[in-house]
């Protein structure tokens, strides 16, 4: 692997990292991301499945979409990419490990802080007392109900909502804190998330984005590394922590 120079020496000194993650980290464990020909959403509109309005006309079609989702990601197993991050982290007097995943993946690995911004496709919410249940399986009933009757929702961030304050505050200090920022299997165009690594880049930090195909953050980013993030990350890593185990 020919690595752009400067990038190891910029990942060996940094102390404060901040990585962003898409459901590009997911694919090797056979979790679908959304777009492309290959995406969940190919031939489906988001706004039916990942919207407030889509979900009030048909709530039972949205849970149908996320039991399947459930089910594939409760049958996967974390890559060598979410298992790479999870070494990262005790690395790092500061790592900020930014997730849009839903899927649990990265915690599985043994991340221990991940701030996710979009939710987890393992709580559920009830839109009319606010109760949060945790699930640790696939939902049985479609669409599951609350115990004071209503429709329950998954607890995650569709179009049109605001991400929870914590956890967006949390993303934001530390991409404008960090010294390299890495992006992997992110298309970065949903906003807010697709708006930290050039953050990170303005505040001075080195980003590095992985990734199968070159997205908006290709323009600016100080090395884009094209290919699998299960194969990328863990060969980069090794190369990063190698010197220092002699
Ligand atoms: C690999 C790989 C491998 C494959 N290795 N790589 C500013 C400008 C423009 C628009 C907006 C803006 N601000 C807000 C908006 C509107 C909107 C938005 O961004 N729209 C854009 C689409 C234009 N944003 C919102 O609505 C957000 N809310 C908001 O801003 O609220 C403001 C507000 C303020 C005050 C009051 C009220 C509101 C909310 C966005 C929520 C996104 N939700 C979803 C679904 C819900 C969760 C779920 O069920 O999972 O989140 S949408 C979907 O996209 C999901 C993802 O987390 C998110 C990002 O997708 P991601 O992860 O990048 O996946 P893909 O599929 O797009 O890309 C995968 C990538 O991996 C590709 O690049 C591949 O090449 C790569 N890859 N294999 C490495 N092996």
């Amino acid at each position: 692997m020919i690595l752009e120079p400067g990038l190891l020496d910029r990942v060996r000194g940094a102390e404060r990292v901040c990585v962003l993650t898409g459901a590009g980290v997911s694919a090797e464990s056979g979790v679908q991301t959304f777009r492309g020909s290959a995406g969940t959403w190919e031939g489906h509109d988001p706004m039916r499945l990942a919207s407030q309005e889509g979900f009030d006309a048909d709530p039972e079609l949205v849970w149908r979409w996320y039991r399947w989702r459930q089910e594939r990601i409760f049958a996967a197993a974390p890559n060598a990419a979410h298992m790479t991050l999870a070494d990262m982290e005790a690395h790092y007097a500061g790592f900020c490990l930014v997730t849009q995943n839903v899927d649990g993946l990265h915690a599985r690995a043994g991340s221990r802080s991940v701030v996710e911004l979009h939710g987890s496709i393992w709580r559920l919410r009830c839109p009319a007392d606010g109760e949060l249940v945790e699930i640790d399986r696939p939902v049985d009933e479609v669409p599951p109900r609350c115990r004071c009757g209503a429709t329950m929702r998954p607890d995650v961030v569709w179009f049109g909502e605001r991400m929870p304050e914590v956890p967006l505050e949390a993303a934001f200090r530390a991409a404008a804190e960090c010294q390299v920022m890495f992006a992997v299997g992110t298309s970065a165009i949903v906003y807010p998330a697709a708006a930290l690594p050039s953050l990170a880049k303005s505040s001075g930090a080195y980003v590095v984005e992985v990734n199968v195909e070159p997205t908006p953050i290709s323009a600016y980013a100080d090395a884009f590394l094209c290919g699998a993030a299960g194969e990328l990350l863990p060969a980069i890593w090794s190369e990063v922590v190698l010197p220092k185990a002699l």
